[in-house]
């Protein structure tokens, strides 16, 4: 057995805080809670079927899309396990109009946590792979304070941490604290998290592109002419693998592990989705901060997803996140044909 095979992310976080000597533990018992939420969350999915939890909530969220039962009870799951421990001054997550307080009872702490609580929602009846994604702030209004919009409305390279968990063959999750991306599986046997990896690296070559190439026809000339070179009409030799669940946390997951690139264009048919279908604060940042730690980079087609500064909460924008050389030949094309 690896040495590695027995570190909990308990003991993992812990370590990481004694390289900081100032720390006051707030900042890792925030990342514990995240866990915990994680794990309740992975509990219902794996039941899902067995207990009440599959189907339509019957609602739509601030977006206008379709709440499913899942998403209702991860969004509670996140609220509960977080909102009351005096650790997070506010929080805003993609199923709330507005910033969440935290509990008028409990002193308001330090950080600030933007989260999806469960993405790829609309994959859940059909077993796919859905994920839960974070983000974490330092505050920017005064101490002691409520939270405020502009605590939640920062640019994602103002970002401490952010990380994403995955429930698919196994719970995986994934976060980085600007040291490195580290990789954690839950063992149910003991309901613990246990180190896979640490210090990820996406591999140099990326293989992978991943896209709904079905919106082709609503893409601009550059976008397409991205897709293009991903599929090597041109040079045969730049040619990737197409890969697309559906499932935002699982198409990252796979192409940062793998190597690749991911990309959700603006639509220019739809006017919902002018800016793409993508959030800035819950999707593009905290993912954007990940890829980086690992090597790769991000970009809304010209700028940097982690320079954008959000004006709304539930602020949507296009997206590449992956391999530096891919993600930097499509804004290539995005320039010379788009703008
Ligand atoms: P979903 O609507 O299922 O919650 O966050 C939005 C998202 O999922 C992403 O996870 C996913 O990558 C994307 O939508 C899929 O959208 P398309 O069906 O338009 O490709």
């Amino acid at each position: 057995m690896s040495d590695s095979s027995i570190v909990t992310i308990e003991r993992f976080i812990l370590e990481q805080e004694r390289l900081h000597p100032e720390a006051t533990g707030d900042f890792t018992n925030l990342l514990y809670d995240i866990a915990l939420a994680a794990k309740v969350i992975s509990g219902y999915v794996r039941r899902a079927g067995l207990v009440d939890v599959l189907g339509a909530f019957g609602q739509e969220n601030v977006q206008g899309e379709q709440q499913q039962k899942l998403d209702v009870i991860a969004n509670e799951t996140v609220k509960q396990a977080i909102g009351f421990t005096g650790r997070v001054c506010v929080m805003a997550s993609e199923e709330e109009g507005d910033p969440v307080p935290v509990p008028r009872e409990r002193n308001p702490g330090k950080y600030v946590l933007l989260y999806d609580p469960l993405d790829g929602s609309s994959n859940i009846d059909v077993n796919v792979s859905i994920g839960t994604i974070f983000s974490i702030h330092k505050r920017v209004s005064p101490d002691g304070g409520p939270g405020t919009l502009d605590d939640c409305l920062q640019a994602g390279s103002q970002q401490i941490a952010a990380g994403y968990i995955i429930y698919g063959s196994s719970t995986v999750l994934v976060y980085t604290v600007r040291q490195g991306v580290h990789m954690f599986t839950l063992d149910p046997t003991i309901g613990e998290f246990r180190l896979l990896n640490h210090n990820i690296q996406t591999p140099p070559i990326g293989r992978f592109y991943s896209v709904n190439e079905s919106y082709y026809q609503r893409w601009t000339d550059g976008y397409r002419r991205v897709v293009q070179q991903f599929k090597g009409v041109e040079d045969p030799a730049e040619r990737k693998n197409a890969r697309y669940i559906g499932s935002l946390v699982a198409d990252f997951h796979r192409n940062l592990l793998a190597g690749g690139i991911y990309y959700y264009p603006a639509d220019k048919k739809d006017p919902r989705y002018t800016n793409g279908k993508l959030r800035l604060c819950y999707e593009g940042a905290p993912l954007a901060f990940i890829t980086e730690q690992a090597g790769g980079t991000s970009s809304d087609g010209s700028k940097n997803l982690l320079d954008l500064k959000p004006e709304s909460l539930h602020q949507r924008t296009p997206m590449f996140l992956g391999n530096r050389n891919l993600v930097e030949k499509a804004e290539e094309f995005i320039k010379k044909y788009d703008l």
